[in-house]
């Protein structure tokens, strides 16, 4: 076929490319696993079939299309919820150990609530796919929330602010693992807790969208979230780690920030970039409660701006107990590298988590670009920062949760998404074999292109593109594919390195 001939040509020019720009020729660890993810709410559709529940994107994008760029929505994405047979073909065909999908908890608890009804159209969609990856030897990788609350708890309990939440998103756990858990090798009890809290409670930019309690909300959001994950870890590890055998954490979300000097305030400002961001979560389910950096920094402004106390909760010494350990691997979604530069602290006025931070962000003009803002390729950013993991977070297995670049999707011939993975793995081979950081698995983002949240379809991920003007929502398979898939046959970036 001419068309695969131009393909194969391509790729053959890319190959001789790389072994021009110094890509790493080892091989990834034979023990290692590839796999491609997904979202449900950005891919599934069907939003209000078959008994399923509103959930707070529903709402978002019916109440507020002017918020989303191309007044678009999730309520039929990529149908996946009628195309699981068609999924599981590319899925297959890029030949992954694993595939990572998210839970729509509104599609199994209509009301969020165990008590309310049990939807079993919605359950044996996920026992359809689940039963169908491991006839097909694919592991599955599973999120239980990936930002898609069900109305009601928003409703009626204000989300993620209310205390009682814990016990609810257990309740969803303990089902989850009931139900699926003898086909599930890896559990995510969240995606990017930063982005949920930051994006929903602050910046309005994910759903809820609630704005009113700046440098307040996000805190507390972040504080249910984590006594919600550690509930799910100890239902998990006390009720069925002995026979389902899986393994669970919870997926982090962060730039590496690179300091825009070597001056010892940049390097101070950088550090502290990565304990708001990344040790926010990581370091209460590491070492125990929150950075001391965010502890005394929100501590002292909240006094000078009049609080009683701080404007960060505080755990009681048994919730940091609790939370403490809870993560078999740290889940690590990771796509560029930001700058950082010291600056004079905010004065004092209304709060705000940046002011919190105090950290002027840039990023570089020379990095690449892609079709979303905020991320450049800086392929070396992904090596300092797992290795800044492994030292500061006592040597974790670490696990590479989403990786991937953006385009608009004008062509099929992506040169450019193969150039991002190829360099991003390159590093990451460095991170493994000479700073001996214990990397066991990467996701790549994403299966197909999909919903992009407040982007809706206006920048694609995907490996296979979808025609969203199409009913049928055919999808085609970029150039990427084809590199992805040797990647995973060879488990290496150059040909050479295969014997
Ligand atoms: C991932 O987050 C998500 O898990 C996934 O659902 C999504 O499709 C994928 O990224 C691609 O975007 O709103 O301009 O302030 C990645 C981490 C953190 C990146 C928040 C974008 C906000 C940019 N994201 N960040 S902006």
């Amino acid at each position: 076929m001419f068309h695969s001939r131009v393909l194969f040509s391509l790729y053959t020019l890319l190959q001789l490319w790389t072994k021009a720009t110094g890509v790493d020729d080892r091989q990834f660890p034979s023990n290692f696993k590839f796999g491609v993810a997904t979202a449900s709410y950005q891919v599934e559709g069907a939003w209000d079939e078959d008994g399923k529940g509103e959930n707070i994107w529903d709402h978002l994008t019916h109440t507020t299309p002017d918020l989303i760029y191309d007044g678009s929505n999730g309520d039929i994405a990529c149908d996946s919820y009628h195309k699981l047979e068609e999924d599981l073909a590319l899925i297959k065909d890029l030949g992954v150990d694993f595939y990572r999908l998210s839970l729509s908890w509104s599609r199994i608890l209509p009301t969020g609530h165990i008590d309310g009804q049990i939807n079993e159209a919605g359950v044996a969609y996920y026992e359809d796919i689940l039963t169908k990856l491991q006839e097909n030897d694919i592991q599955a990788m599973v999120t239980l929330y990936h930002w898609d609350l069900p109305q009601p708890l928003q409703e009626h309990m204000g989300g993620w602010l209310n205390d009682t939440i814990v016990d609810v998103y257990g309740n969803y756990a303990r089902l989850a693992f009931d139900l699926f858990g003898d086909k599930v090798q890896y559990w995510a009890t969240f995606n990017e807790p930063h982005v949920v809290c930051q994006q929903g409670y602050e910046s309005g930019r994910k759903a809820p969208a609630i704005t009113k309690a700046p440098g307040i909300d996000l805190y507390t959001c972040a504080h249910m979230v984590l006594k919600s994950h550690a509930k799910a870890y100890h239902i998990y590890d006390s009720e069925y780690r002995a026979t389902q055998k899986g393994k669970i954490s919870i997926v982090l979300n962060t730039n590496w920030y690179e300091p825009v000097s070597d001056d010892e305030k940049d390097l101070e400002a950088a550090e502290r970039n990565g304990q708001f961001s990344f040790g926010w979560f990581a370091n209460p389910i590491v070492h125990g409660n929150y950075p001391q950096v965010m502890i005394d920094r929100i501590g002292e402004r909240s006094e000078k701006e009049g609080f009683d106390k701080s404007r960060l909760p505080e755990f009681t010494s048994q919730e940091i107990e609790d939370i403490k350990g809870t993560y078999d691997f740290i889940g690590l979604n990771h796509y560029t590298t930001s700058l950082a530069e010291w600056i004079e602290d905010y004065e004092i006025g209304e709060p705000s988590s940046n002011k919190d931070i105090s950290v002027k962000g840039s990023l570089d003009d020379s990095w690449e670009s892609s079709a979303s803002s905020w991320l450049k390729v800086v392929p070396w950013g992904i090596r300092k920062l797992t290795k800044w993991i492994k030292d500061t977070y006592n040597n974790p297995e670490i696990i590479i949760t989403e990786n991937g670049f953006s385009d608009n999707g004008d062509t099929l011939d992506d040169p450019r998404r193969i150039n991002y993975y190829r360099e991003y793995l390159s590093s990451l081979l460095e991170a493994i074999y000479d700073d001996g950081v214990n990397v066991t698995a990467y996701t790549a983002w994403s299966l197909m292109d999909n919903f992009e949240w407040l982007q809706g379809y206006s920048e694609k991920f995907g490996f296979y593109s979808v025609n969203f003007s199409d009913p049928d929502r055919p999808r085609t398979p970029k150039t990427s594919v084809k590199y992805y898939k040797t990647v995973l046959e060879t488990r290496c970036l150059v040909e050479e390195c295969v014997e």
